[in-house]
């Protein structure tokens, strides 16, 4: 209760997000992350993101869609090979994009649900440890890589869900693992959920996207419910509608993309500034 008495409990999922779903819009929100990150690409300092997610949640879609938005295509990417059904497993390998030489997005396949995958091994992944190349099998077992001058910095893990899920047990285990590795301040988080087409009809054209943000309560719900599911602050959440029929792009869901393509992008590069001051204090 406060002061004003008690309110309802009304969610307040970035309700202050003022960007213009235009070209201007898109152009400007492009110029704001290539501004955010030039000085790490002047400094050479590569910007690792790994993206996990369940099988069949969007995780390969989402990257095209990023990828299509950034290159500002007018067909849609189909670098990262997409599954037709939502059960079975498609990517099984390492696949990564890397985007003005410097920011570096790796595609970890669903596969990663297997119980035959120690945490231990996802810890590994997630500090960098293992080399991303070859086949992801559930035998897979990461080689520890010897010298912490291989060692990729990963700098960001996105977790990507579909709306409402329950999270299966493995992937509790990555969560948990991911989550704990956040609260040591080693590595930032942020989730991404997708078939935002799914959770309201008005989404199933690309033409409303710009309500995302409005007061839509099957959106703050499911931002609420996933954001106390897995743990993670409701500013570390967005929300996409990917690409899943369409072979044309549209500026709405490019400006979507970018908005989410920019909140990543800033956890990533906050956790890369705080990696180099602690190194500075350290020294
Ligand atoms: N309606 C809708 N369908 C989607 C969305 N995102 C993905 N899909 C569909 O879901 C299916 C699986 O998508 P993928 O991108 O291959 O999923 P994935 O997470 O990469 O799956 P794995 O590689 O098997 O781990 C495809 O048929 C996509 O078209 C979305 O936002 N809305
Ligand atoms: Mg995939």
């Amino acid at each position: 209760m406060g002061i004003f008495g008690s309110k309802p409990d009304t969610h307040q999922w970035n309700r202050n997000t003022r960007i213009s779903w235009d070209e201007t819009g898109a152009a400007a929100l492009l110029g704001e992350i290539k501004d955010m990150i030039r000085p790490f690409k002047e400094r050479h300092h590569a910007l690792n993101i790994l993206v996990f997610g369940p099988t069949g949640c969007g995780k390969s879609s989402l990257l095209n869609g990023l990828r299509t938005s950034c290159q500002r295509k007018t067909t849609v990417a189909t670098y990262f090979p997409v599954g037709t059904s939502q059960d079975v497993s498609f990517t099984r390998d390492f696949q990564c994009s890397t985007w003005e030489d410097c920011v570096t997005l790796f595609d970890m396949a669903g596969v990663f649900e297997s119980p035959k995958i120690k945490s231990e091994d996802i810890l590994n992944i997630v500090q960098g440890k293992v080399p991303f190349t070859g086949e992801i099998n559930d035998f897979l077992e990461p080689k520890t890589l010897e010298s912490a001058e291989n060692r990729k910095h990963i700098s960001c893990v996105v977790l990507v869900l579909k709306p409402g899920m329950e999270l299966p047990v493995n992937l509790k285990r990555i969560c948990s693992v991911v989550r704990s590795s956040a609260g040591k301040g080693e590595i930032a988080c942020h989730l991404v959920i997708t078939h935002l087409d799914e959770v309201d009809d008005c989404f199933k054209t690309p033409r409303n996207l710009n309500r995302v943000f409005d007061e839509m309560p099957k959106i703050q719900n499911s931002v609420k419910q996933m954001s106390s599911e897995i743990g993670i602050p409701p500013y570390s959440i967005s929300f996409v509608r990917n690409y899943s029929h369409e072979s044309q792009s549209d500026v709405m869901s490019t400006v979507l993309f970018l908005h989410t393509f920019k909140q990543i992008l800033n956890a990533a590069c906050e956790q890369e500034e705080k990696r180099t001051e602690r190194a500075a204090n350290a020294e």
